[in-house]
Formats: C-alpha cells, structure tokens, sequence
C-alpha cells in the first residue's frame, strides 16, 4: 500500500498519518510489531515477525503494548533530527531512506522533522549551517553517520570550517538522544582499519558524558535504525545495549542461528566454490567464509531492500559487518573462520562465534526484543535463491573435513 504524504501539516504524528491515508489499524500493526520487537528479546525474532503478519495486538504480555506505542508515537509533534554525516560514503542513509517506500516506517522517518541532513537536505552553505545552528539551539535527537578523523587537528574532514569532532561536540550539548549510525560511526570501520592514517574513531569516543546507542553495519538495516530511533521516541530510557552499545532488541542473535542454511551447516553440506552444486542448492557457506557464526544481526529475519534478499540468501558470505574491528579481524573474507588474523586455529565455527558473542554480551542485562519487522512475515526466506555471478574467487584456504556439524 502507498501513502500519499505531504510533510508535516497537522499538530501530531497520529493526524498527519491518518491525513496521509494510514489506517489506525495499518499503525497499530506497526506499533505492535515494535512492542513484540522490544518486548520479545532475540529470541523472539520469529514470533515478532509473526506479529506483523498476524494479529497487530500480538505483542507479548510485557510492556509497552502495541497501544502504549502507538499512544506515545501518534502524539508526537515533529521531533526534531540533527543528522549529522562525517567521514563515511552515505550508504547508511541510503539505508535507511530505503527502509520504507511503501510503510509506515516510511511514513513515520518522514515525518520526523530532520532539519539537517547534508545528504538529503536543499540548503547549502552559510544557509545549511544556520540550520544547523538553529536545529543545535532545541532539542534534539542526534543521528551520526561517519567517524571522526582525530589525526592532524581533524582536517581531513570538517564541516563549516569546523572539525567533524566539534560539530559532533556541538550538535550532542542539547542531544536528548544520540544514535551512532553505522561501523564507521561506531568504532570508526574502514577508515580505522590499520594503519588508521586519520585517526579516525566513532562517537562514543568523543561523547562521553551521554549514551550512546550503536546501531552497528555497514551499513545497518533500515528498519533498525528506524526501530531505534521509535524506541528513543517512546520510551524514557535508551534500549539495554550489549558491551559494544548495540541495541539488544536488534542485536543479540547470531545470524548463524536464524541463517535458512543451517540444516545443510549442521548436515555437513557446503558450499566449496561459488558455481557448484552446493551453490545451487543453497548450502552452508562457511567454508568461503562466512562470518555468521560470530556475527550478531537481524539479516536473516529482516533481509535487505523491504524483505527483498540479504547476502547469504544471495549465496555471499557474511562478511560480519556489525562486529567491532571486522575490516581488520574478518579479512580476507574469503578465508574461513577461525583461520584468519585473530583467531586460535583449534577453534571450530561454533566455539570461535560463540566466544565472541559472549564476549560482547559479558555482564550485561539481557534486554527482551528484537526490531520493526513488518515485512519479515511476508515473504519465506530461500536458502536456494539463484545465485548472483561471483566471479571465481575460491576460498583462500583449502576446504576442510566437513565436521562442523558436531557442534552443538
Ligand atoms: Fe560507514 Fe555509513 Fe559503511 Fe558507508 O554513513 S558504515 S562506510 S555503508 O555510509 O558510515
């Protein structure tokens, strides 16, 4: 279903969507595929993916409920952005401009009043940065894409004559809340990688004296940034993170253990070159590389592109972009795990990836939900998509014994 919108016109989000043609049923839908997302803990991937497709007040019996949500949200009154980019290549906005088109997400990320954005906005120069003056005087939500060069007094990337280290300063004094929006925002990615020629970290090595939530990736999925920033919309508190500041609601599954091509991991099946058979007949991938056995995300569940496809289900390896350092530890990534840099050789995929989710969640709360999936329940996840033309690149190490399907 479309939506036909025309910005903000009416006092509160609730009015502006019902203006725009979405049902109250239509938000509440969407409200309690967040409640179920937030409620629900990773674990509850499915059941919140179900929630979307079945019964809109489906949440699970913990609060807040779809109606709580939807109470809070539709009173809304144009919350007001501040996005900032820095040293990045604007995939993450790309992602999350491509979260919707056709839902409420959509409807709700447009009618957030993102007064600065300097990939999206019209203004440009003195006009853009009284903008952004102006936007900094009020409160704010905070949205950073990019890392923040540090070497040199910052001169490889600034913003109004300013360093990206002092607009991040200045845009977080009035921050009620700040979202660190992508690898490069949350530990500071490709540009961080060895040798690091910028100095380049993420914002929570900056901002010290506020949370700041990690919505990790390269870039993150759309509908989780979008579930992050309505969290922050309608609740008190930022979610529970794990070690590394990632949302728990979104971040705390292994992509391993939601991955469609498991039951060939677990049978011993893989695939050892991209064009043969085990390609075709969607088998596990670890021994091209895959990262999902360390990598926590909500791939499998949410997918790419409105439920389109994501990269295993496009026959690709992982290549465990939501993980801190992955550009230095995860490289090549066409060598299995646990034989790249890092990792003890003994290792099988199951202790090397479990090793490190519990690391990151080590003496952290486990937070219940997981993120907005409207969509998921519409479409079944296909191991056995056809396979994207990927060259020849073979895997750097010879294949080894299938024997991984001892584990667990
Ligand atoms: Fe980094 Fe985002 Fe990767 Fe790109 O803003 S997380 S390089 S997708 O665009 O920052």
């Amino acid at each position: 279903m479309t939506y036909a919108l025309d910005g903000w016109q009416e006092p509160t989000l609730a009015e502006n969507l019902a203006k725009a043609g979405v049902s109250r049923r239509d938000f509440l839908k969407f409200c309690g595929g967040l409640a179920a997302a937030f409620a629900a803990g990773g674990a509850g991937l499915s059941l919140a993916a179900r929630a979307f497709g079945a019964d809109p007040t489906a949440a699970p019996a913990a609060t807040p409920t779809a109606e709580d949500i939807a109470g809070k949200l539709g009173a809304l009154t144009k919350p007001v952005v501040v996005w900032l980019q820095l040293q990045e290549c604007t995939g993450c906005v790309e992602s999350a401009l491509r979260s919707g088109g056709t839902t409420v997400e959509d409807l709700v990320l447009n009618l957030l009043s993102v007064n600065y954005n300097e990939a999206i906005m019209a203004a440009a120069g003195d006009a853009a940065n009284r903008v952004l003056g102006n936007a900094n005087a009020e409160p704010h939500i905070l949205v950073v894409n990019g890392s923040v060069p540090l070497k040199d007094n910052g001169i490889y990337c600034a913003i109004g004559g300013e360093s990206a280290e002092t607009v991040l300063k200045n845009a977080a004094k009035n921050a009620s809340a700040i979202l660190a929006v992508g690898a490069c925002a949350v530990w500071g990615s490709v540009q961080a990688s060895r040798p690091n020629p910028t100095g380049a970290v993420g914002v929570d090595q900056i901002i010290k004296d506020k949370p700041v939530v990690n919505v990790a990736g390269c870039p993150p999925i759309g509908e989780v940034i979008t579930a992050t920033i309505a969290y922050l919309l309608t609740h008190d508190e930022p979610p529970k993170t794990d070690a590394q500041g990632r949302p728990l609601f979104a971040y705390e599954q292994r992509i391993h253990d939601s991955c469609p091509r498991r039951p060939h991991f677990d049978a011993g099946q893989f695939v050892r070159t991209f064009d043969d058979d085990g390609a075709r007949g969607g088998w596990g991938l670890f021994h091209l590389g895959c990262k999902g056995p360390s990598t926590v995300s909500a791939c499998p569940v949410i997918q790419w592109n409105q439920h389109t496809s994501w990269p295993i289900g496009a026959g690709h390896p992982c290549i465990g972009c939501t993980e801190k350092e992955f550009f230095d530890r995860f490289t090549p990534f066409y060598r299995e795990l646990p034989n790249v840099p890092g990792f003890g050789v003994e290792g099988t995929a199951e202790k090397v990836g479990l090793g490190l989710v519990a690391a990151a969640v080590a003496g952290v709360g486990i937070h219940a939900g997981v993120t907005a999936l409207r969509l998921a329940a519409s479409k079944t996840t296909t191991a056995a998509e056809p396979l994207a033309a990927l060259g020849d690149e073979a895997p750097a190490s010879e294949p080894a014994a299938a024997t991984e399907s001892e584990s667990e």
